[in-house]
């Protein structure tokens, strides 16, 4: 069965390439959406993007993957360093969930350096711009093993010698 990767975007990146571009870029959440989908389309899988200002409805979506989806995406943007109800949520869910934020959160004020959401993610993609959401989409299907056999066996992963 075709992977499905659920992709959730936190509050105010619906703002993404049009306020603060020295800080975000200029690439829109619509335009990283249809990456995403080009990307999809390529390995075979299905994806459902979406973004909300509300903390309630991220969790509820985060809930809705259980059973509908193999990863979660998650780019929770301000939640990421305040959501105990995020983490709870994210440790509900049974497939790989990757964390990605555009900008380098490590490099940042100290307002922005403590993902405390992180802690329940299996990974944590910073500062690859929009890039971040297609190298979390790799990394899922490859964590989830369906990586299509005509991609090149290095983006495979090394595997354990037996
Ligand atoms: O770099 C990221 O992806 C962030 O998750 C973005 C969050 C920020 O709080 C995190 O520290 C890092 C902010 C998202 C707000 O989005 C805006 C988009 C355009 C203009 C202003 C804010």
């Amino acid at each position: 069965m075709a992977a499905k990767i659920m992709i959730l975007n936190g509050p105010n990146l619906n703002f993404l390439g049009i306020r603060e571009p020295h800080i975000y870029g200029s690439t829109t959440l619509d335009e990283i959406e249809a990456s995403c989908q080009q990307l999809a389309a390529t390995l075979g899988i299905t994806i459902s993007f979406h973004q909300s200002n509300l903390e309630g409805e991220l969790v509820n979506l985060i809930q809705s993957a259980h059973g509908n989806a193999d990863a979660i995406i998650m780019n929770p943007a301000a939640y990421s360093f305040t959501s105990i109800a995020l983490i709870d949520a994210l440790k509900i869910f049974e497939g790989p969930t990757i964390e990605v934020h555009i900008s380098n959160i490590h490099a940042r004020d100290e307002l922005h350096r403590h993902s405390i959401t992180s802690s329940a993610s299996t990974a944590v993609i910073c500062g690859l711009g929009p890039y971040g959401y297609i190298a979390a989409m790799l990394a899922a299907v490859q964590k989830l093993g369906q990586l299509p056999d005509r991609i090149p066996a290095s983006l495979h992963g090394l595997r354990a010698k037996t």
